[in-house]
């Protein structure tokens, strides 16, 4: 049985603005910060229960009277989702920033009314809605219960505080709630707590983190749903933390809205909570590959770092630039040396791509044109008196821009060109909780407001979206300077639907084990919350590991969706000198970053497509095994391995010393060990070694994964050639989507969808090709398939053309029409010309000896 491990808040109140002040000294010997107490429901309050005393059909759902002059809304929006909603006297129904797709066609459905219960009916699903006392209830179309109320407390208000009851039973298991610590994937028995926190150095039991998705998903009985409380007050998650019988959520304040959506796969569940609050946009490709970063890297620093990347032919792409670039922390400016026109062209040149953090607060500065213009426009965030709220940051005292006013977020964009114009590629959004030095727990006080008129919250309400705001109009500075450029806005606080405008990095991880075991069941959470595009600082950013926990991350961080190596400044690091570049833990490390950034790179096809489906599908990139296997129990509780998109799993080594791990293989699929070939059976656990430079892959047998040659940085070299990894038992398909990787041009159709597929029939295989979109004007003029753990063919023929035998891979991949056979590796490479008409047919001399292919080489 899964054991919870309670989070504690762990922050005394009088030592929290101490901690604060303190933290750019010395934060290492601090308490992590955290919000004020959490607020607890009254018990006596959630006893009284409402009652139904009317109903009125509307078109797409009930309208319902109840007690306590309270109305409930429930409506469908899709045959497989329903919104609750319970007003108050005066509300009205709530929708937050989070959601973007409000219109929904109104789904066919049934009513019916009986004394005790009102049932809605789709074809998907049933909700039953209790009278005396009022209770709701969803079930399947086999009338299988998928969610209900706990009716001894059901859901209402106590006082300000909307809250739900949910009955669980002892086998539920819960994902997703956005940014979580802990060592554990699924968050049965966690209390969560919702409330953007700058929390340097956080440890496993930080209870409140950078980001707020206040969604999560429900499996049972191997069916899965989703449940959306959309309120962006703080919120708190009690799942069965106190009873095995019940889960509860609810918010200091707002309004009591969620949404339900049933699977039963989470595929589909993560596929219409991310229709509802939006689905990430296609990457660019560059975005993909490895970023580079250190806060106080000075100018030389960032030179010198991106040249030795290039000498040592490790692959990267972007070097980040920390708040030092600007000057004296001015927002929107350069200091001399970082703004500095050679350095720039020096980057330029070497085929770099530069991002620049930048931070919310704008110094108060009379005479600066930050300060100037949002003081004269009236942009910035209010006391409760209405002057202007000042809170001291790196800057020293500071105006916090108001973005939840459009036109705020509007002039926030029209500055990014001061950036753009040193060729500045992508943006980084730290500091966006907001984080305050000297405010009340790291913020600003509660009452602080935001908006005006009908539009005014005020920071308790807004507290969760300042960062989600922040992003949007970060993102908007592309559509201004760039518009067809994909933007890349990378945050650190977001709110649900903050995929639509950003990636999320983890925050202030520390370089210590348990953040590396950490991390795996983090991202797999966020990536279950509607986010794919996650990464957590590699190294470990406060702190420095030693060359082992380098080289262990490294292994984990090559494969993370955004994978950026990033490090605290030296005064922060208790006078330890260690660099975290991949080169300054020694010769064995640097080939072992070297390795795997390569590899990277190499799959770079296949990451890139990964990235399709998480923007069509909202499919997560970093997968829990649960995600895929959700009929296989003992995937639930699997926090330390994961799936790399549809077809490769990895099980990293993240503990001290360990040269050997089990692996859990997942149930319905032979799984191939990546570097020997051995095949195993799913549903066991086994047990391999994994010395420093061995990474545990192995991959789904009939999988195809798309891979190309290695390059420096991407886009370096046209794809002309994919070779196609196969590791083939009867069929093997992959649907290819190619675009040019950077503009948006694909929205008008410039793109590729290529239905690949590989066959076995009787003695001979098929290889044959399909185009369903033809778009893009493509680059490729072959493919090599590469079939492994085949014996050596008869031959190779497309209709009458026969393929001509070669001998080595490289001649392979320049021949068109025609194969290989490695004895060592037992691969056979057949290239197949782009333009290939006819199926490709291998022909085999005997029978395929399946025994004799688990001993191959290691
Ligand atoms: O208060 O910009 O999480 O990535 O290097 C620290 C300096 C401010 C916190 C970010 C970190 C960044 C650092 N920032």
């Amino acid at each position: 049985m899964h054991k919870p491990s309670q989070k504690i808040s762990r922050l005394v109140a009088t030592t929290a603005i101490a901690a604060t002040v303190l933290a750019a000294q010395a934060p290492n010997v601090l308490a992590v910060t955290q919000p004020h107490p959490d607020q607890e429901l009254n018990q006596e309050a959630v006893k009284k229960q409402l009652h139904v005393e009317g109903v009125e059909q509307l078109e797409n759902g009930v309208k319902l009277d109840l007690s306590s002059d309270q109305t409930a809304f429930i409506r469908l929006f899709s045959e497989d989702m329903a919104k609750v909603s319970i007003l108050k006297e005066g509300e009205e129904e709530y929708f937050s920033e989070a959601i973007t797709k409000k219109e929904w066609g109104t789904p066919s459905f049934d009513v019916s009314e009986e004394k005790s219960e009102i049932t809605l009916t789709t074809d998907e699903i049933t909700i039953k809605i209790k009278k005396e006392p009022f209770g709701v209830k969803f079930l399947d179309k086999e009338g299988n219960v998928i969610n209900e109320d706990y009716m001894q407390n059901g859901s209402g208000y106590d006082g300000e505080k909307p809250y739900v009851y949910k009955k669980t039973t002892e086998d539920e298991a819960f994902y997703g709630f956005g940014e979580q610590s802990g060592l554990e994937v699924n968050q049965r028995g966690e209390s969560i707590g919702m409330f953007n926190t700058d929390a340097y150095a956080y440890g496993t039991d930080t209870k409140y983190l950078y980001t707020s998705i206040p969604f999560f998903i429900g499996l049972k009985n191997e069916k899965a749903y989703g449940m959306f409380f959309d309120n962006t007050n703080r919120s708190y998650f009690e799942m069965a933390s106190e009873s095995d019988d019940y889960y509860y959520f609810y918010a200091d304040d707002g309004t009591l809205n969620y949404y339900f959506m049933y699977g039963p796969e989470i595929e589909d569940v993560l596929d219409r909570y991310t229709e509802l609050t939006g689905k990430m946009d296609k990457p660019a490709k560059w975005t993909l590959g490895l970023h580079q970063s250190k806060w106080e890297y000075s100018a030389e620093d960032i030179e010198r770092v991106a040249e030795t990347y290039r000498e040592k032919e490790i692959p990267v792409d972007t070097m980040h630039f920390d708040i030092d670039y600007m000057d004296e922390y001015r927002v929107f400016t350069w200091s001399d040396k970082f703004g500095d026109e050679a350095l720039h062209q020096k980057l330029d040149a070497m085929n770099f791509k530069k991002i620049t953090i930048n931070d919310p607060a704008v110094k108060k500065d009379p005479g600066y044109f930050m300060y100037d213009e949002g003081t004269a426009n009236d942009y910035w965030a209010k006391n409760p008196d209405g002057s202007n709220f000042v809170g001291e940051v790196w800057p020293g005292e500071s105006m916090f821009p108001d973005f939840s006013k459009e036109e705020v977020r509007e002039w926030w964009a029209s500055k990014h060109d001061i950036l753009f114009d040193k060729g500045i590629d992508g943006l980084w959004n730290d500091m966006n909780e907001p984080a305050v030095f000297d405010g009340p727990y790291h913020t600003m006080p509660l009452d602080v407001t935001f908006g005006e008129g009908e539009n005014k919250r005020t920071h308790e309400e807004y507290h969760n979206l300042y960062g989600h705001d922040e992003a949007e109009a970060t993102y908007d500075a592309f559509e201004m300077y760039k518009p067809n450029e994909r933007p890349f806005v990378l945050t650190r606080d977001m709110y649900a639907g903050s995929q639509r405008y950003a990636a999320l990095w983890t925050g202030d991880n520390v370089s210590e084990w348990d953040h590396l075991e950490m991390s795996l069941p983090m991202n797999m959470n966020v990536g279950l919350s509607g986010v794919p595009f996650v990464g957590n600082d590699i190294g470990g950013f406060a702190g420095r590991p030693d060359a082992e926990m380098f080289a262990r991350w490294i292994e984990v961080g090559a494969f993370l969706p955004f994978s950026r190596i990033h490090y605290d400044s030296d005064k922060k690091a208790e006078g330890k000198k260690q660099a975290q570049e991949p080169w300054a833990f020694g010769q064995e490390v640097e080939d072992i970053s070297k390795k795997y950034i390569e590899m990277r790179y190499k799959l770079m096809p296949y990451l890139y497509n990964a990235f399709i489906d998480a923007a069509e599908q909202g499919t997560p990139v970093q997968q829990p095994l649960v995600y895929q296997f959700q009929d296989d129990e003992n995937t639930y509780n699997v926090s330390d391995q994961f799936m790399f998109g549809k077809e490769m799993m990895l099980a990293p080594i993240v503990e001290e010393g360990q040269t050997e791990r089990d692996v859990y293989l997942p149930e319905g699929e032979t799984w191939v060990d990546y570097w020997t070939g051995e095949e195993f059976d799913g549903g066991q656990t086994i047990t391999t070694e994994a010395q420093l430079d061995h990474l545990p892959i192995y991959v789904k047998k009939d999988s195809m994964i798309p891979t190309r040659e290695v390059q420096q940085y991407t886009g370096e070299k046209p794809l002309e050639n994919l070779v196609l990894d196969t590791y083939l038992n009867e069929k093997a398909t992959y649907s290819f989507y190619e675009d040019d990787g950077a503009t948006l041009d694909y929205k008008d159709g410039e793109y590729n969808v290529t239905d690949l597929e590989v066959k076995r029939k009787g003695k001979h295989i098929e290889f044959k090709k399909k185009e369903k979109a033809t778009g893009y004007d493509t680059d490729l003029e072959s493919y090599t398939l590469k079939l492994n753990g085949e014996e050596a063919p008869k031959r190779v023929r497309a209709a009458k053309a026969k393929y001509k035998e070669v001998s080595s891979v490289e001649e392979v991949k320049s021949t068109q029409e025609s194969f290989f056979y490695d004895n060592e590796e037992q691969a056979l490479y057949v290239n197949v010309p782009a333009d290939e008409k006819h199926k490709v047919k291998i022909f085999f001399n005997g029978k395929k000896d399946k025994a004799g292919k688990s001993d191959k080489k290691k």
